[in-house]
């Protein structure tokens, strides 16, 4: 299988988020708060691509730019977090971004258990949802938002629910996935550090899916999460329903560029039937995989396959 290779193209997705949805000013206004990630130096895990802390991902920090992820006391039933800004205060004014003034992504920290959901603000700041978290587990809670008058900003937080834990291992590398029924193939040639188009393409029954529902302004969201840190990279489609040249399916187009090499589950929303659908895939892209994601060979290998589970091999 050339499972590796055609994953190293897509890891380019990734990072085309950044620039498609936050536009540029937020990806180089970062001060360098991370250390060890530049130019080299500490060899970071994530492989030959260093990313610098002028492209830092979201999702990383629980405070920046003056606001700060808050979870606040709830019942058990329910998620409950504040975003406190610059001034100390809830902030409760949000700009409408693809539908919603606030989205909630949640994963736990082994990436299973993924959700993405729209919490409810209520006027004092406080936004309350049905708890994502979907059982025991070590937890992260992305509130991804727009502050009125400030720009984009993803920022997370680590929530422990608790109970007998039990660590997933991240399913192996996959460029075909299949949901509800519904089977979801991948292509694209990603490279970290560059953009490049990454196409997510969704059959039932083995026939095309020519009719998906616009969700959120778009025929399907696309998030992904580093394995090892779970920086958070959110993809939205190249086209938007009604621009006259985007088709609702069966093909999805994200452009969009990985920050660094390494090992990332994707999570594609798409609406169809009235119901909105995950499909889940781990891509290893470039430079050694970050971990027990690199697929393991089982059997003589086919051709090209050889590079399967060889740290520190380059697929560029
Ligand atoms: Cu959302």
């Amino acid at each position: 299988m050339r499972t590796v290779t055609r994953l190293a193209g897509f890891a380019v997705g990734l990072a085309a988020i950044f620039g498609t949805t936050y536009g540029i000013g937020r990806v180089v206004d970062r001060a360098p708060v991370v250390e060890g990630r530049h130019d080299g130096d500490a060899a970071p895990a994530t492989g030959e691509h260093d990313e610098t802390a002028d492209r830092l991902p979201g999702g990383l920090l629980v405070s920046e730019r003056g606001y700060t992820l808050e979870p606040v006391d709830a019942p058990a039933d329910e998620f409950a977090f504040r975003i406190a800004g610059p001034d100390g205060r809830p902030v409760t004014r949000y700009d409408v971004a693809h539908d919603k003034q606030m989205h909630l992504i949640v994963a736990r920290r082994d990436l299973s258990g993924f959700r993405h959901v729209h919490p409810e603000l209520a006027p004092d700041g406080t936004w309350r949802v049905d708890t994502p978290l979907a059982g025991p587990g070590q937890w992260r809670a992305f509130a991804d938002f727009a502050p009125t008058g400030g720009e984009p900003l993803t920022l997370g937080v680590d929530v422990t629910v608790p109970g007998e834990l039990t660590e997933r291992p991240l399913p192996a590398p996959a460029t075909s996935t299949t949901v509800d029924g519904y089977t979801v193939t991948l292509t694209g040639t990603p490279q970290p550090g560059r953009t490049s188009p990454l196409t997510l393409t969704v059959s039932r029954d083995g026939q095309p899916v020519t009719d998906l529902e616009p969700y959120l302004g778009a025929y399907g969201h696309l998030v992904a999460l580093r394995r090892g840190d779970l920086a958070y990279l959110h993809v939205h489609p190249d086209g938007t329903p009604g621009d006259g040249r985007t088709r609702p399916g069966p093909a999805v187009t994200f452009l969009a560029e990985v920050p660094s090499a390494g090992s990332y589950r994707l999570y594609l929303d798409f609406q169809h039937g009235g119901r909105v659908h995950t499909a889940e895939f781990t891509v290893v892209t470039g430079g050694a995989p970050t971990g027990a994601a690199a697929p393991t060979p089982s059997g003589p290998a086919p051709t090209g396959g050889a590079d399967h589970g060889t740290p520190g091999h380059g697929h560029n």
